[in-house]
This record gives structure tokens, C-alpha cells and sequence, in this order.
């Protein structure tokens, strides 16, 4: 069993990037200076080796690396969920194995992609990763793999290991309708940056995505605003953040992510191919437009950000 029940898993958590080294190889000691700062910075958690993570472009073995070098970073000062998704039962049971015996508090898993499984297939994946350990299951509700509907997320939470969801979906009624017919202590972290507000307003416990790496301060501001009803200073703080989000999705966010990383001093490393490595030039570029942005907007208490 991990360290942490479901329903101390809350808060703002980063999918954390994952650190390679200008070869392409899964860096360590970057990794762990990530981990630092985000625990600095007030993460509430850590969700590895999901999207954010580039888990589709790592070995199994990579992925291991990943988990063992994170967990043992925190410590168990947060809670670590490792994301296990793979188009194949057997290999994600595997790395569930793996992530638990590194110390992971719960596991996380996209369904099964590629190819369009049915429900029943769908199920069965979940239902053989959950028996083979003894951690919670988060099921990863994301459009890219395939999002799985309101039928089957409720056959889903029946199973004994699944205790939440990662809703990456624009749909947020159905938070709300998880909530009452699922149950409050079925957990659903919302996964678009873009709309963390919406999540939690709508009932979210939490919110797992990329830009919690970035400006996890705003998040954090966000989820403390809209706990105490205060959606005016909610809603400014959501306009603040998007104008990040938006900037850095037409700018490919995963390396924007991790390039503005390293002008707060904090070495992300940089992806894997065929993921960019933007130039000095289109940096440089970058790194102005977000100065500009945080200006503008009027945006403060960002370690990112106050360092350009
Ligand atoms: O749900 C993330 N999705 C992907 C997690 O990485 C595909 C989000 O955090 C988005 O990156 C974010 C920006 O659209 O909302």
C-alpha cells in the first residue's frame, strides 16, 4: 500500500516533465532538481511518466528510472502517482509492479490506444492492473487515447482498485454527476490547465497537468480562491494563467515548459525527439514574449516568471 489514502491525493499536481540530457538520455540529477523546486514551490503532489512525461517515447525500463529517481526525491513529503498506461495488459501490470515497489502511493493509467478496444476489453484492463497491486487506480480520461464515456467510468469506479479519475475532458458536468452518483469519495483531479478553475468549481479534488511544473504558483492561488468562493480572484488568476497556456501551446509547451525552467535557474534538460529543442534564437524570442506576457497581465509570485 502507498503512504497516502485517495483522499489526501488533492491540491495542484504536476504531470512532471521528464529530464533528458542533450543525448536524449533520462538525466537524474535534472530530474531531482525539478522535483526540488516544484516541492519548493508548493506541489501537492506528483503525477510521473503521463503525457506531460513523454511516457510514450521510454522504455519500460526508462520509465522505472523515472520512479525510482522521483520517489526517492520526495521522500513521501507528497504523494507520488505513477502513470502505467501501454497499449498491452502485461506491460502496464508490469510497470504497476515496478512503480509500487519503487514506492508510489497509487497508479494512473490512460486506456488501452491504438486500436478501439470495447468496454468489456477496456474493463478488463483495468480490472487486471488493479488485482496485480495494491495501490489505488487513477483512470486517465483523456481525449487522445480515447475518452471513455459516462456508461463506462461508472462500470469502471466499481471496480475494487479504481478510486478516481484524471478527467482531461471539456465536458465538466460530468465532474459534477461523478461526484453525486459515483460518490464524494471517488476522486477526479481535472486534467485541462486551461479550465482548473471549472474543475474544482464544478467539485474536482485536484488538478494534475503540465503547466503545474511552470506556474504551479497560480494554480495553487486558484485552488485556494475557489475553496473559499472567492471566484472573482479565481477567474483573474485563471485569465493570467491562460495567457501562459495559450502563448506556449502555439509554441510546442512541452520544451517551453522546460526551457523556462532553466531561466529560473532550474535545469529541466530538454525532450526527446522528435520533440524540438527550440534555437537560441527562437529562446530568446520565447523567453521576451513571456516577459511580456507576465507584464501585461499584471502576473506575480511565479519563480518562472519573475526570473525573465
Ligand atoms: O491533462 C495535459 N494534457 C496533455 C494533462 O498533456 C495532453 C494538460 O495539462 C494540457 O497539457 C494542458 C494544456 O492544454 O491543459
Amino acid at each position: 500500500m502507498g503512504r497516502y489514502a485517495i483522499k489526501d491525493i488533492k491540491g495542484v499536481i504536476p504531470a512532471l516533465v521528464t529530464s533528458f540530457d542533450e543525448k536524449g538520455e533520462f538525466d537524474e540529477a535534472r530530474q531531482r532538481s525539478v522535483v526540488r523546486f516544484l516541492l519548493s514551490r508548493g506541489a501537492d503532489g506528483l503525477y510521473l511518466t503521463g503525457s506531460t512525461g513523454e511516457f510514450f517515447m521510454m522504455a519500460p525500463q526508462e520509465r522505472e528510472r523515472v520512479v525510482a529517481a522521483v520517489a526517492d526525491e520526495v521522500a513521501g513529503r507528497v504523494p507520488v502517482i505513477v502513470h502505467v498506461g501501454a497499449v498491452g495488459t502485461k506491460l502496464s501490470v508490469d510497470l504497476a509492479r515496478q512503480a509500487q515497489s519503487c514506492g508510489a502511493d497509487a497508479i494512473s493509467s490512460v486506456p488501452p490506444f491504438y486500436w478501439k478496444f470495447t468496454n468489456d476489453e477496456i474493463l478488463d484492463y483495468y480490472r487486471e492492473i488493479g488485482e496485480s497491486v495494491g495501490l489505488p487506480m487513477i483512470v486517465y480520461n483523456i481525449a487522445l487515447s480515447g475518452l471513455v464515456g459516462y456508461g463506462l467510468i461508472k462500470r469502471l469506479a466499481k471496480l475494487p482498485g479504481v478510486q478516481g479519475i484524471k478527467y482531461t475532458a471539456t465536458s465538466h458536468f460530468e465532474i459534477g454527476r461523478i461526484k453525486e452518483e459515483i460518490g464524494e469519495d471517488f476522486a477526479v483531479y481535472s486534467g485541462a490547465d486551461e479550465m482548473a478553475m471549472s474543475g474544482l468549481a464544478v467539485g474536482a479534488d485536484g488538478v494534475i497537468g503540465s503547466f503545474y511544473n511552470m506556474i504551479p504558483e497560480l494554480f495553487k492561488d486558484i485552488y485556494a480562491a475557489v475553496r473559499r468562493g472567492d471566484l472573482a480572484a479565481a477567474r483573474e488568476k485563471q485569465a493570467q494563467a491562460n495567457a501562459v497556456i495559450f502563448y506556449s501551446l502555439d509554441h510546442n509547451y512541452i520544451p517551453v515548459i522546460k526551457r523556462s525552467l532553466s531561466w529560473a535557474g532550474v535545469d529541466a534538460g530538454r525532450c526527446r525527439k522528435p520533440l524540438p529543442y527550440h534555437s537560441e534564437a527562437e529562446a530568446a524570442e520565447i523567453r521576451a514574449a513571456l516577459a511580456r506576457i507576465r507584464d501585461e497581465r499584471g502576473i506575480e509570485g511565479c519563480a518562472v516568471l519573475d526570473a525573465l
